[in-house]
């Protein structure tokens, strides 16, 4: 079932009918719930956040557990979080998929090459992919190992923080993301994510720029699938029953109406490279995925608890 409502989606002739796809603006399948705590954090406006108590939150009314929270950034937080996520999280010590092709010297990032506007940027724009940081994803074996763990940036853990403290899990800590870049035609083909000890803590999943097909299924690809729009700020938490179901991503659409000049004047700290960010994320999709790896009171994945 969740493999012929992804095909379905990606086919480009026959183009598909998207008006199943659930858009939680105007859905008769979801109902809006509160914050569960309207937090009091100072850095919420630097962290690119709308006032916590003027978010709209959303439950699925056939997916238990599944949580949308419908854009909480400022469009000058979009603007920082996206140019992050293209010059600052692709580069050591964070892991890229384009690290096992030698396509960058030592010397080099990403970024640099790319904005460089020539011949190799044309090249090298499209093939990143993902980039991992904190514990760090391993797509072969799917285990996470204390030999491959590196630093999380300390605002992207703060931020996720706060959206799990609005949905009231006190004690997230953010130990593992995997950033997702996704061009026009990207899909990422349905998974579970299972590799964390602690399956109860929710998973944080932040996208910027253009509109996603996101596809839901159940904990079995017998189960049959929902799809949701997923537009750019919109920050999807998987949790409870839904922590374990079957998802991905079989359609990227262009988004016509994306407002990331809005309060020009307001400036966060990356603002100065946004010009160049712009250019990518006119043709790209950004994911980032946060996860908490361990058990609470585990300190390590050597310590059994
Ligand atoms: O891009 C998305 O919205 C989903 C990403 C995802 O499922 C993953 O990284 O495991």
């Amino acid at each position: 079932m969740f493999r012929d409502y992804f095909k379905y989606y990606k086919s480009r002739n026959p183009s598909p009918n998207f008006e199943n796809v659930i858009d939680v603006n105007n859905s008769t399948k979801v109902r809006q719930v509160p914050v569960k705590c309207v937090l009091k954090c100072s850095r919420i406006f630097t962290l690119g956040l709308t006032d916590v108590s003027s978010w709209k939150i959303y439950e699925f009314n056939d997916i238990p557990g599944l949580i949308f929270i419908k854009n909480p950034f400022t469009s000058a937080g979009q603007r920082h979080w996206i140019t992050t996520c293209l010059r600052d999280y692709p580069r050591k010590p964070n892991k890229l998929n384009i690290d096992a092709h030698g396509l960058l010297e030592d010397n080099e990032t990403w970024w640099d090459i790319c904005t460089r506007g020539d011949e190799r940027a044309v090249g090298l724009i499209p093939k990143l992919r993902w980039a991992t940081m904190g514990y760090h994803h391993n797509w072969d074996t799917k285990h996470y190992s204390e030999d491959l763990r590196t630093e999380m940036p300390g605002d992207l853990a703060e931020m996720s923080k706060v959206f799990a403290e609005a949905l009231g899990f006190r004690d997230f800590n953010a130990e593992a993301a995997i950033i997702n870049y996704y061009r026009m035609n990207s899909t990422l083909a349905g998974h579970t994510d299972h590799s964390e000890v602690d399956l109860h803590a929710p998973l944080i999943s932040i996208s910027f720029g253009q509109t996603a097909v996101f596809l839901i299924g159940g904990s079995t690809l017998e189960d049959p699938a929902n799809g949701i729009f997923i537009r750019s700020g919109d920050v999807v938490i998987m949790t409870g029953q839904s922590r374990l179901n079957y998802h991905g991503v079989p359609r990227i659409l262009a988004d016509q109406s994306l407002t990331w000049e809005l309060d020009k004047d307001i400036c966060l700290n990356s603002d100065h490279d946004w010009s160049k960010a712009k250019s990518f994320i006119n043709e790209t999709r950004i994911n980032i995925n946060v996860r908490q790896v361990l058990k609470p009171g585990q300190c390590n994945l050597r310590q059994s608890i």
